[in-house]
């Protein structure tokens, strides 16, 4: 019991060591190693106008689910449409059911500062 306690505590550590790779990985578009701000809200503008089906600048619930819905997580085995409707909750900051493309960049922008640890609005490798 206690061994897989540490074990989980060594896997979380390692993925939290390891964000900066995902998000260069995902969003570093000219492939120098670094996200810039400019980069990573295009990036997110663009996913926002994807997951907004219908075009009217909100992504309802429905719409945000269905990226969801078809996996199931791989280490909590909670069904695709728990963990979307967590995330859609987490969203939506003014509870109306939808998520405006301010409270989707804002969201971002909380995450893209968080991981920006030397706060020269870039994400490097280590930084
Ligand atoms: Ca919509
Ligand atoms: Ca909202
Ligand atoms: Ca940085």
């Amino acid at each position: 019991m206690k061994k897989s306690f540490w074990l989980l505590g060594l896997l979380s550590s390692f993925v939290f060591a390891d964000e900066n790779t995902y998000m260069i990985e995902k969003f570093d578009r000219n492939g120098d190693k670094i996200v810039t701000q400019d980069e990573f809200l295009e990036a997110a503008a663009q996913r926002f106008k994807t997951m907004d089906i219908d075009s009217d600048n909100a992504i309802e619930k429905e719409e945000f689910l269905q990226r969801y819905s078809e996996h199931t997580h791989s280490t909590t085995k909670e069904s695709g449409t728990e963990v979307g409707q967590r995330v859609f909750d987490k969203l939506d900051e003014n509870h109306d059911s939808k998520i405006s493309e301010q409270e989707y960049n804002g969201s971002r922008l909380k995450w893209f500062t968080e991981a920006d640890k030397d706060n020269d609005q870039k994400i490097e490798l280590g930084k």
